[in-house]
């Protein structure tokens, strides 16, 4: 255990693409292999925090990298203390703002820091933040995107077979009566006891969600996720009084105010953050704390590593979102058992890079 301050030496990123093994199709874009940005920090005592960036595109990864290796000068020597570190990578981008990728970077770069804090006191990232270590319930997102009815109940109950109690479909063809026949032929391929969550990814018009949602009534849907776009928080606030089904949002939403905002005209029922979007772990600690004053059970979206560190230390658990898209670049991958994410009891967010495996994954 180090007496004197952490202070940051340097701060690596390598932009990977790793080949997804069940391709995403969202009604916004179709997903095949996960374009990441792996950070490594490094303190000047030789101690390693991890994190990375979902970045969606890989240009966006290639991009990023670029940027960490001037940022990484700019906060070489700097204490590596999560609240100062935030604003002295806000001063950094105040010109261009903190939106879009460079939020996400902003993320991973607090996550890394609250790695290697964790790792230095030799405890569970989770255990750093008040929390246990113990099982997180969670649902399996991979895959299940815009598919025919009966490849979706085989992809359905292909993923329930691992164990898992709850999987995530997706929604948003051109026309929903196709949405209900695959949404039927899931719920009917599946137990009862099997929760569906399903996500529309903002496909939907204000009206067209008014008359469709009330219908996922009486479907077995467990959650309803992104009907329309992801800010409309009146619109939202009246699909959810008009739908018995609750409504989920979060994962778009970017810091706290949009957080408090959307709880203000109650637009959702549920909240789930994406450590990346809500501004690492220090911003999920924060947007925690205003979904537990307003009741609101906090799920995660991506992120499986870190996020199930974070729901082990959030008052209002609820879900974790399991996908399998950094297991083939981990040392040790998040183990999953009947349907629970395990966290390691190693020290900090227990992500370790496979060299050898991002060298393979490495875009040039
Ligand atoms: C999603 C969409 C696109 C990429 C990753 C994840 C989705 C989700 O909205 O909630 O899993
Ligand atoms: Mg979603």
């Amino acid at each position: 255990m180090t007496t004197h301050p952490l202070k940051i030496r340097s701060i690596d990123a390598v932009a990977v693409s790793v080949p997804m093994n069940r391709p995403l199709g969202t009604s916004a874009q179709s997903i095949r292999s996960a374009s990441l940005l792996l950070l490594t920090l490094q303190t000047d005592d030789g101690i390693c925090g991890r994190s990375y960036a979902f970045c969606y595109l890989e240009s966006v990864a290639r991009s990023l990298e670029v940027i960490v290796r001037d940022l990484s000068d700019f906060l070489a020597g700097h204490e590596l203390a999560p609240v100062e570190l935030s604003e002295s990578v806000a001063r950094y981008f105040k010109l261009t703002g903190l939106y879009g990728p460079l939020r996400m970077v902003a993320s991973a770069i607090d996550g890394a820091a609250w790695d290697a804090l964790s790792v230095c006191a030799g405890v569970p990232l989770a255990v750093y933040l008040g929390g246990s270590i113990r099982p997180i319930r969670a649902y399996n997102s991979n895959g299940l995107g815009l598919m025919p009815a009966d490849q979706a109940a085989d992809q359905a109950e292909e993923l329930v077979s691992a164990g898992f109690s709850a999987v995530k479909m997706r929604l948003g063809r051109t026309r929903f009566a196709d949405d209900l026949i695959a949404l039927r032929a899931v719920r009917k391929r599946l137990a009862d006891d099997i929760a569906i969550m399903v996500d529309f990814n903002q496909a939907l018009s204000f009206a067209a969600a008014m008359e469709y949602c009330p219908q996922l009534d009486g479907e077995g849907v467990y959650w309803i996720e992104e009907p329309i776009r992801h800010d409309d928080f009146e619109h939202l606030a009246m699909i959810a009084s008009a739908t018995k089904t609750p409504l989920q949002l979060g994962e778009n939403l970017v810091g706290l105010p949009p957080v408090f905002d959307s709880l203000k005209v109650d637009a959702s029922d549920y909240l789930m953050f994406d450590v990346d979007r809500i501004g690492g772990v220090s911003g999920w600690r924060l947007a925690s704390g205003v979904a537990a004053a307003a009741g609101r059970p906090v799920s995660s979206h991506l992120f499986p590593e870190i996020s199930a560190h974070l729901l082990a230390a959030t008052p209002t658990r609820h879900w974790l979102e399991y996908v399998d898209w950094a297991n083939l670049l981990l040392e040790e991958p998040l183990r999953i058992s009947d349907g629970n994410a395990m966290l390691s009891d190693r020290a900090g967010n227990g992500i370790v890079w496979d060299q050898d495996a991002v060298k393979r994954c490495q875009l040039l």
